[in-house]
């Protein structure tokens, strides 16, 4: 539940130093995030103002609309107006390295995030969830467990909805996606319940190598409630605190959640009780069994009734752009998973297959070390089809291991592809890499893979996807 007001402002003081008579604001970024900060000061009676880098604020209009005339400097940061400020208030997106941050904050001024703010101003139990991949797919899950077990939960976060935003709504619950990058600049948040699925090499362009990248994910467990630890991630199992109560999930072992076998079924497992068959998740892969895990963890630690969990997990649909099913085209089967956007994503994708995938590969690599991919292409690709900024960066990890071919564009991918899949084989698109260097985000490359797809069958609308790899 939101708190009402006056408990907010003082939290804020004593927790952040933000007082509303003596403290200099500057809002930092105006996307999604810029106008939920802007919003909830203007409602908090705060005075402050925006800046941000770009002459054309994404969030100018929604801004001006809902809250008139407050200050927008947009273009170059201002150096003397962010060291002369007591608080800079940063979005995600926005590197702390930016020099005219990193020089306020040798100044003194505080930089805080959105999160801190949101975990100022509320009483009611927060799960938080971060990890290098399935962030999204358990945070939706755990959503639909607690709405089915009845209770009123405010989802959002890295997701989409910016956490402030979720105020607007009566919450029992709130479950949260959070980034490194969002958690890097958050030191209050107390979650009941907090994961790190798992820590693979990401946004290497952002963080200086996966050590530091780990330990801003790991800042999701600050406080005290429960850690829900991953024992298959020698990363994340090294999280772990003795003092603090734990909840274990391993797709690979025992655990406190787990996979284990009854008359030769598989099933989701508490401890020695079998909650339901895995058969029974419709979602393929041993990583969406471990998100699947992980979810349930997350609910039993913060009180959800585990049938109504399980309930909850039948009738999954699972989220677009991962493992979705495009079409079945003279026999081949082609599968978007645009939103693989690094190589723990895309090795996971692979996987789960037990034949030989044409892949489809490529993008901005983000500083990736392409090497790792090599033995699971190896082992599962059958050939390989480069594309983007990274294209020769991947050729030459992958060092001839596959046939490897390079495209242009998606819509030259997919009739390459096309060319060497064979009846009863899959296309895959799982490119390992962002997609900013050609595409406006991962929906847009998976909807232009989608859209080639289905201009090589003749078809003009797309057909109903599913998300189901069992129907491949
Ligand atoms: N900006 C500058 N200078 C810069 C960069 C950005 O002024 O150098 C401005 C831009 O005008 C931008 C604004 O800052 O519009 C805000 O930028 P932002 O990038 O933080 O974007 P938001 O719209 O606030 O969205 C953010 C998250 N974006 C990022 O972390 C990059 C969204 O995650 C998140 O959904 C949203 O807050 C709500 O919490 C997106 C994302 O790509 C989906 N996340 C990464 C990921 O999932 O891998 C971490
Ligand atoms: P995130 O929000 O962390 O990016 P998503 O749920 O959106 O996670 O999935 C992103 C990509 O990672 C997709 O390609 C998906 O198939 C893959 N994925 C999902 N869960 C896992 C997992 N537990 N381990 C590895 N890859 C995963």
């Amino acid at each position: 539940m939101k708190l009402d007001q006056y408990t907010i402002k003082a939290r804020l003081k004593a927790m952040l130093g933000l007082d509303s008579l003596t403290s200099k604001i500057v809002v930092v970024g105006l996307g999604v995030t810029g106008v939920s900060v802007a919003r909830y000061l203007a409602a908090l009676g705060f005075d402050f103002v925006i800046a941000d880098s770009r002459e054309q604020p994404a969030g100018i209009a929604q801004l001006r609309e809902e809250l008139g005339s407050i200050a927008v400097l947009s273009g170059a940061f201002d150096e003397t107006l962010f060291s002369n400020a007591t608080h800079l208030i940063v979005s995600p997106g926005i590197p702390l390295t930016e020099k005219a941050i990193a020089e306020a904050v040798k100044n003194g001024t505080e930089v805080i995030g959105d999160i801190d703010l949101f975990a100022c101003s509320v009483d009611s139990p927060i799960v938080a969830i971060t990890g290098s991949n399935g962030k999204s797919t358990v945070t939706t899950m755990l959503g639909e467990m607690a709405q089915t077990a009845g209770k009123q939960v405010g989802v959002g976060g890295n997701l989409g909805i910016p956490a402030l935003d979720l105020l607007e709504q009566t919450a029992e619950l709130y479950v949260l996606e959070l980034s490194s990058f969002q958690l890097e600049r958050t030191r209050h948040l107390n979650a009941a319940a907090a994961t790190v699925l798992n820590v693979t090499a990401d946004h290497l362009d952002r963080h200086s190598d996966v050590a530091d990248y780990a330990e801003q994910k790991q800042r999701v467990f600050t406080g005290n409630g429960v850690m829900v630890i991953n024992v298959d991630d020698p990363i994340v199992a090294a999280m772990q605190e003795e003092s603090r109560n734990t909840l274990t999930f391993s797709s690979q072992q025992q655990a406190d959640f787990w996979i284990g076998k009854d008359n030769g079924n598989e099933y989701l497992m508490h401890g020695e009780k079998p909650l339901m068959p895995l058969s029974e998740l419709p979602l393929e892969g041993r990583h969406n069994a471990a998100n699947a895990l992980a979810a349930l963890a997350l609910g039993v630690a913060v009180g959800l009734d585990e049938q109504a969990m399980c309930k909850a997990l039948k009738t999954f649909k699972g989220l677009s752009h991962r493992m979705q099913r495009v079409a079945k085209i003279a026999g081949v089967t082609w599968v978007n998973d645009s939103k693989a956007t690094n190589i723990g994503a895309c090795v996971a994708a692979l996987q789960g297959y037990d034949r030989k995938v044409v892949l489809i590969a490529g993008g901005d690599a983000k500083g990736a070390d392409m090497n790792e991919l090599m033995p699971s292409v190896k082992a599962k690709a059958k050939s390989v089809v480069l594309m983007g900024k990274d294209a020769g960066l991947i050729e030459q990890a992958l060092d001839g291991c596959v046939p490897v071919f390079k495209a242009a564009s998606i819509k030259e991918a997919v009739k390459i592809a096309a060319g060497i899949a064979q009846s009863g084989e899959s296309v895959l698109l799982s490119p390992a890499c962002a997609s900013l260097d050609q595409y406006k985000n991962y929906q847009d490359r998976g909807d232009k893979f989608a859209e080639a797809v289905l201009e090589l069958a003749g078809q003009e609308t797309p057909r109903e996807f599913s998300t189901s790899m069992a129907e491949l």
